[in-house]
């Protein structure tokens, strides 16, 4: 392997507006190598399982149904430092306050409905990553 690994969503709200292809070329552009990537929706139970660190938040109920509402692109990023570069990449959680240039400035409608997922530690990288993937589908 030749780098670090991240986790991504492309969610359902960005699937749904058809911006997967453009989505993709900017994680292209960035120098992202896509080691495992799936076309997927996730059931209400695994959204309670993958967010269950937020379990407690006033909006996980709402968190859980927008991300099973819909399918997702689930994938694999492979670059140096890529966990952090890559939330570089997206931007703040809130749209309104994500910097120009970043994914989500460019697609998230809301906080809520935020276009895309980036793994926030190597540690929480590595669970996501073995929660949607195999090992045989990883490249
Ligand atoms: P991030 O996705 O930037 O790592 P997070 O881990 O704090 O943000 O939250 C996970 C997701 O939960 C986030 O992408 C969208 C949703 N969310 C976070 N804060 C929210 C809020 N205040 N209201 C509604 N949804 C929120
Ligand atoms: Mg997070």
């Amino acid at each position: 392997m030749s780098g670090t690994r991240t986790f991504t969503m492309i969610k359902p709200d960005a699937v749904k507006a058809g911006h997967i292809g453009a989505i993709l070329e900017r994680i292209n552009a960035a120098g992202f190598r896509i080691a495992a990537m799936k076309y997927t929706q996730l059931s209400k139970r695994d959204a309670e399982l993958f967010y269950a660190v937020h379990a407690e938040r006033p909006f996980y109920g709402e968190l859980v149904e927008f991300m099973s509402s819909g399918p997702i692109v689930a994938a694999i990023l492979e670059k140096d430092n890529a966990v952090e570069d890559f939330r570089i990449l997206i931007g703040s959680t809130n749209p309104a306050e994500a910097a120009e240039g970043t994914i989500r400035k460019a697609f998230a409608k809301s906080i809520g409905e935020n276009a895309i997922h980036g793994s926030d530690s190597d540690e929480n990288a590595a669970i996501e990553c073995a929660f949607h993937f195999s090992g045989r589908e990883i490249f």
